[in-house]
């Protein structure tokens, strides 16, 4: 048979496996696995001391979303899915919003046209459903989900976003019904309500209280009734960005009871603290995020939530504002008020290498629960395996080619997406992917980008059996 590409002499990791084996492409996917493979007219890609695992895929992406009045987000596609492929991703999943008097239909339109031929990674969005009116959960919700748009996110936290738990089940009973993955955001925002007027009458509008007035119970709490209400549904969700330790007993507790419950975690939760809010003059407001960054006994309980298998998925929650100027974290208000930062920190480049450092080579977690957390699991979750998620004949030619050796320092000036900050600046991490190949092709090679914009597809999805 001829190949296009034979990559060899790297060793190849799935979630399950890892062996030394030759990879044989064509077309696009993976043709060949084997001891040796020889091709001639083969472009061959020499992986000698290097681990070839499945592109990470980061199902927790935020692009080009509407952000309030005046705030533009800081990656489009194309500086979103570039900073991707160069943290080792060769899927993202950001979010289609619908805003809270728009319609769901009009909303995945837009959000298409500023994808359309503008990505260096293939995508799949999500559903944000805001407003569940009966158009949107009688008509438009069940024909996107016969669609393929499989994945919907609901907010318990937001003025404009939030649903109330009457609107929380009548969609979670559209997502039962048709079958798609309900994905929710667990914050009481009537707790944080009253927690942030408490703030500001004692004259307590710094970032740090933006962390102080949505402590652990507010996203317990929250945790503990999207949970019994998909009980009651009937309905398996996921819990996006779990920070906590009594957010994750709550979800072990729920499984024990035979509940099917996925839950997430992300980069913040293991390698910040609500401390980073203090940072000088405004700083702090880099770090702001929700649910925030908390304490050193909740990272540990986030790590122990990652190795005990309470989270299945890794992912970044990249929601990125840029720090200078007035249409991000200053906002355009200029106002020095906790309560006008937007939410949200970039960090889908450098998620991988974090957890590659700190998990894998900290010896947390080995290198196949790796893939699983930040590729494979994804995949399964999301309607994308095995075409995604994995190495295996008939998938996608999806690799990183990682040097777990090669020892750097995050400086947000060698990243390349659009915010002007890292969350992450100097901290110092071991391997980072120095090849990628999306479906065949190299679009990074040895750390230069050789893919162009518009090689990224959108992908679809099949329904949830
Ligand atoms: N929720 C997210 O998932 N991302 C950023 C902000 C938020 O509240
Ligand atoms: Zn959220
Ligand atoms: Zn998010």
């Amino acid at each position: 048979m001829g190949y296009d590409t034979i990559i060899r002499g790297g060793t190849v990791v799935t979630a399950s496996d890892t062996f030394a084996a030759a990879l044989g492409i064509k077309d696009g996917r993976i043709a060949a696995i084997a001891d040796t493979l020889d091709d001639p007219d083969a472009e061959i890609i020499d992986a000698t001391g290097r681990l070839i695992l499945p592109g990470g895929i980061d199902s927790h992406v935020h692009i080009s979303q509407p952000s309030g009045d005046g705030i533009v987000m800081a990656d489009d596609f194309e500086s979103g899915t570039r900073s991707a492929l160069f943290g080792g991703n060769t899927t993202i999943m950001p979010f289609c919003l619908q805003e809270r008097d728009g319609e769901m239909r009009a909303a995945l339109t837009a959000y298409h046209a500023l994808a359309e031929g503008a990505c260096y990674t293939d995508t799949a969005f999500h559903l944000i459903v805001a407003n569940p009116d009966q158009q949107t959960l009688g008509q438009d919700l069940p024909a996107l989900i016969a669609d393929g748009y499989t994945s919907v996110k609901v907010f318990m936290t937001y003025d404009n976003l939030r649903l109330n738990d009457a609107e929380l089940l009548s969609t979670f009973d559209v997502a039962r019904r048709h079958g798609a993955t309900m994905m929710i955001h667990c914050e009481n925002e009537d707790a944080i309500r009253y927690l942030a007027d408490r703030a500001e009458a004692d004259g307590n509008l710094r970032p740090r209280a933006h962390a102080t007035t949505r402590p652990v119970a507010v996203e317990r709490e929250a945790t503990h009734r999207a949970i019994s209400l998909a009980e009651v549904v009937d309905l398996p969700i996921v819990i996006v960005h779990v920070s906590n330790g009594a957010a994750a007993d709550e979800i072990r507790r729920a499984r024990s009871r035979g509940l099917r419950i996925t839950a997430e975690t992300c980069p913040q939760y293991l390698m910040l603290t609500a401390d980073d809010l203090e940072g000088m003059d405004w700083e702090g407001a880099k770090f702001v995020c929700s649910p925030p960054p908390r304490d050193a006994e909740e990272q540990r309980a986030c790590w122990a939530g990652l190795t005990d298998g309470t989270f299945d998925l890794f992912s970044s929650d990249h929601c990125p504002f840029r720090y200078e100027g007035t249409d991000g974290k200053m906002n355009p208000k200029g106002a020095k008020d906790f309560r006008h930062v937007p939410n949200g920190i970039p960090g889908v480049e450098t998620r991988m290498p974090i957890l590659f450092s700190e998990g894998v080579g900290k010896g947390r977690i080995d290198l196949n629960r790796f893939v699983a957390l930040t590729s494979t699991n994804h995949a399964k979750q999301y309607g994308l395996y095995p075409r995604k998620g994995t190495i295996a004949i008939g998938s996608d030619a999806d690799l990183a080619i990682w040097d777990p050796e090669v020892r750097r320092t995050i400086r947000h000036a060698d990243l390349h997406d659009g915010a002007d900050y890292s969350p992450y600046e100097g901290i110092e991490v071991t391997g980072w992917p120095q090849t990628v190949l999306l479906r065949g092709k190299v679009m990074i090679r040895d750390g230069a980008l050789e893919g162009a914009l518009g090689d990224g597809r959108y992908l679809d999805r099949d329904a949830r059996d």
